[in-house]
């Protein structure tokens, strides 16, 4: 064959053969902006494509793309959309450098090294399914179903995690949305008003903000931050709980410059003022509330005084934030918060938040808590079967639970203590799919003792991260970009002034590239050889979600012509339900074993010489998951830990200094990172950005920068109540220079 090549196809090529190449041979990090060919301004004609959804984060704004010669150059939001519109966040314009990533997963791999330090065979899919199948298939055959633990996080985890839940049968199913982030929230507010919060707050007409940690702008889900910022600009007063003057405590009006773990405290001296005081909303108590009297004895103790001796804050600034909330109140946003797997001790302090929306009568009222109404699609997947009860880690025999307020799925702690012990049961297989348990989950080390121990390991993603380092056999998946997935719902992003809802489908922006695959296609091919051809509920991607369509009377074909999104008219949310109730006083909480009225339980203070370690989000990346992408990483290429100017000064630190850490359990952070010293942080406490220092050396961008906050939890916490863990009881000191320094107090 003649190889004809014109200059065009020449520039495509050669930018198509440089994926192939480790990334470091042909952009270094620094160079990360300058543009491929094809991206740099030319004569080229531009094609529009619709009906992406990002996934750069979990909250999936509406995406459009633009390419040139088949290679995707721009990713914008979709004009259609009412949740993002056209604004999409530096993560999600920078997907296009995940989807081009030279050091992106491409074909199927082996392991054959060792778990932890993989030396990678590269395998046809036959093989790696063959493998998969078989290796899982043994692990059931040897301890049952029930052996298999799954690690599952993301849009395309649900239909595998059904298929081991639901037809292999396994309870062991630990996803870090639940166990690691907002699964205390949802379940404390469904013991108190029987719905899950989400982040429903209507902000845009709130006469005042109260947000506990929730740090708007470094973390960013666009149109959630679009409703914060409207609200703002509508003349809301903003008060920001937080140790640390973060990017909302920034736009305050009340920064609480709070000691870490007792904003429980904080809240409790709040209700007990309004309830003394009677300014809270009596009529929306009297008719919509249950367990006053028990509620208001249970709390009487918290005056002021003892809550600022607590919190070592003023008594007469949480006089001033009761005062303002009364005020303003029922149009006030109390934000339920998002990631608040934080001490141990959250259930009580989400159900506190709970009960001060009821006090200021604010649920279901302009400025307070709306839920918006998403429409139904189709929840086609695997079909539910009563899994057997004696196999869940959390029964403790005759109706009880270990954890009774616990998310879906098993608390994660359960399962590594049962894999670590055998007992009740051994568990010896695991499917690990698009989740980082080494980066997210706390106790890194007893985490890889618990991959150590399993007979087989099998890892889907898209990218080579710390966790695919365990398995035995790495699938790679097709990205967000290139996929058919999960339908996505919703409401207009000011859902309180305009009804609309909508639907839509994820598509693909461009082909799938190298040897990749989808999930359903992963997932069915296992299960073929897991013996479960028969139960397969669809055959292709696309006909799960054509399948999902049908319900709202949709079809992808029917989608494509709407721009990739169907907008409905919704309903007017406002107006409490008649069978609304809130439980101030719950007595099946008390009844198992737990307080009914929320209480504060403290958390141990930094022993001498050191500091708690918080961390949080920095606008530009997401977790770990974005670290290895070129711009962000040039955006923010390490996470300076944040110093008390005054502590700085006295250990004659300055900014930019280079220090490690090492906590009060002898861990010691295998990177460094720089300082930043500022008065914008406690005294107690040392803040840094979550997600950094990956130990893979296959990611060549990211590999190494920064400090990795999870590698320095190891004092692990679980929350009582629900069994989620809490990862803020964890104390440092600073290392500079190979000297051990003492953090005075
Ligand atoms: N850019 C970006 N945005 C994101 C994400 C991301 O990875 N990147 N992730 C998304 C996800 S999944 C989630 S769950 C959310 C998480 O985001 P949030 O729900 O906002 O997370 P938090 O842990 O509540 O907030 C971290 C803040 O809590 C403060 N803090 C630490 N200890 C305490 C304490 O004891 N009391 C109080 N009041 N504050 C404290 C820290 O100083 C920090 O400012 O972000 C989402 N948005
Ligand atoms: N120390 C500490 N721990 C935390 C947090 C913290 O702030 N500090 N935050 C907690 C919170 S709020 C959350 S939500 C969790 C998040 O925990 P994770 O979901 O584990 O975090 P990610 O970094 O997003 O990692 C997910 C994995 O998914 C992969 N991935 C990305 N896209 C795809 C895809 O399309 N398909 C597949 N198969 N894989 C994909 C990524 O490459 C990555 O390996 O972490 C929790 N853990
Ligand atoms: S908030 Fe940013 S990263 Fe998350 S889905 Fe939207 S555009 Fe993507
Ligand atoms: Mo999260």
């Amino acid at each position: 064959m003649v190889f004809k090549v014109s200059r065009r196809r020449f520039l495509q090529s050669a930018s198509l053969a440089a994926l192939s190449l480790p990334l470091a041979k042909v952009v270094s990090a620094k160079d990360g902006f300058t543009p491929s060919p094809l991206e740099a301004k030319g004569s080229l004609a531009e094609e529009t494509v619709t009906g992406g959804i990002c996934e750069m984060c979990f909250w999936r704004c509406q995406i459009i793309g633009k390419k040139r010669e088949g290679r995707l150059i721009k990713l914008e939001g979709n004009p259609k959309s009412i949740d993002n519109g056209t604004s999409i966040c530096a993560r999600g314009n920078a997907g296009i450098k995940l989807l081009y990533d030279p050091d992106r997963l491409k074909y199927p791999l082996k392991n054959v090294g060792e778990r932890g330090k993989p030396v990678w065979k590269k395998i046809s899919w036959q093989e790696a399914l063959d493998e998969c199948g078989t290796k899982l298939k043994a692990v059931v055959d040897k301890y049952g179903p029930q052996g298999i633990a799954v690690f599952p996080h993301g849009a395309t985890a649900k239909y595998p995690m059904h298929y081991f839940e639901r037809t292999v049968g396994t309870p062991n199913v630990s996803e870090a949305s639940f166990f690691q982030c907002r699964g205390i929230r949802d379940t404390a507010y469904m013991a108190t008003t029987g719905k899950a919060p989400g982040e429903e707050v209507d902000m845009p007409n709130a006469k005042a903000i109260l947000l506990l940690g929730s740090h708007f702008g470094e973390n960013i889900h666009v149109s959630h931050i679009k409703a914060y910022i409207k609200g703002l600009q509508n003349g809301a007063k903003l008060i920001v709980v937080d140790p640390r003057y973060s990017a909302s405590a920034a736009k305050s009006d009340i920064w609480v410059k709070i000691k870490p773990g007792t904003d429980t405290a904080f809240l409790l001296a709040i209700m007990n003022y309004l309830v003394q005081q009677k300014k809270y909303d009596k009529a929306f108590i009297e008719e919509y509330a249950s367990g006053f009297a028990e509620f208001q004895t249970g709390i009487s103790s918290w005056t002021f005084e003892k809550a600022a001796a607590e919190c070592d804050i003023p008594a007469a600034q949480i006089k001033e934030v009761a005062d303002l909330l009364a005020s303003q109140a029922p149009h006030v946003s109390i934000h339920p918060g998002r990631h608040v797997s934080w001490y141990g001790n959250d259930f009580q302090r989400e159900r506190a938040l709970a009960c001060l929306t009821a006090l200021l009568g604010a649920y279901y009222v302009k400025g307070g808590w709306v839920p918006g109404k998403s429409p139904k699609v189709g929840d086609v997947s695997w079909a539910k079967k009563e899994p057997d009860p004696t196999h869940n880690l959390n029964h403790k025999g005759e109706d009880k639970l270990v954890y009774p307020y616990t998310p879906p799925g098993t608390p994660t702690e359960l399962i590594r203590d049962a894999a670590l012990t055998g007992k009740p049961y051994p568990i010896k297989g695991c499917v690990i799919w698009g989740q980082n348990p080494i980066q997210t989950i706390p106790g890194q080390e007893k985490m890889k003792a618990v991959f150590k121990q399993m007979d087989f390991v099998m890892c889907v993603d898209v990218m080579p991260t710390d966790a695919t380092m365990w398995a035995d056999i790495l699938l790679p998946e097709v990205s967000y970009l290139e996929r058919y997935d999960l339908i996505k719902t919703g409401t207009q992003w000011n859902f309180a002034e305009k009804h609309q809802q909508y639907i839509a489908a994820r598509m693909p922006l461009v082909d799938p590239t190298f040897e990749c695959r989808d999930h359903v296609y992963i997932t069915n091919e296992i299960a073929k050889r897991m013996g479960h051809e028969q139960e397969i509920p669809v055959k292709t991607v696309e006909e799960l979600v054509e399948k999902s369509l049908k319900v709202a009377n949709l079809s992808l074909a029917q989608l494509k012509k709407e721009d990739g999104i169907h907008i409905l008219e919704g309903k007017d949310p406002y107006g409490v339900p008649d069978d609304f109730e809130v439980l101030l006083y719950n007595e099946d909480i008390e009844a198992a074993g737990f307080p009914g009225v929320p209480t504060y339980l403290s958390v141990a203070p930094p022993p001498a010489g050191y500091a708690r370690l918080i961390y949080g989000r920095v606008p530009v990346h997401t977790f770990n998951r974005s670290q290895n992408n070129v711009w962000l990483h040039n955006a923010m290429p390490d996470n300076p830990v944040w110093i008390n100017d005054e502590t700085a000064a006295k250990m004659q630190l300055k900014d930019g200094d280079k220090v490690g850490f090492i906590n009060s359990e002898g861990f010691k952070s295998r990177t460094t990172t720089t300082v930043k010293v500022t008065p914008g942080i406690r005294k107690d406490a040392v803040y840094m950005a979550h997600g950094y220092g990956s130990a893979n050396p296959l990611l060549s961008v990211a590999a190494g920068s920064g400090v990795d906050d999870q590698s320095l939890i190891t004092l692990i916490a679980v929350d009582p109540e629900t069994g989620a863990h809490g990862m803020r009881n964890n104390f440092v000191k600073l290392i500079k220079d190979d000297k051990i320094l003492d953090i005075p107090a």
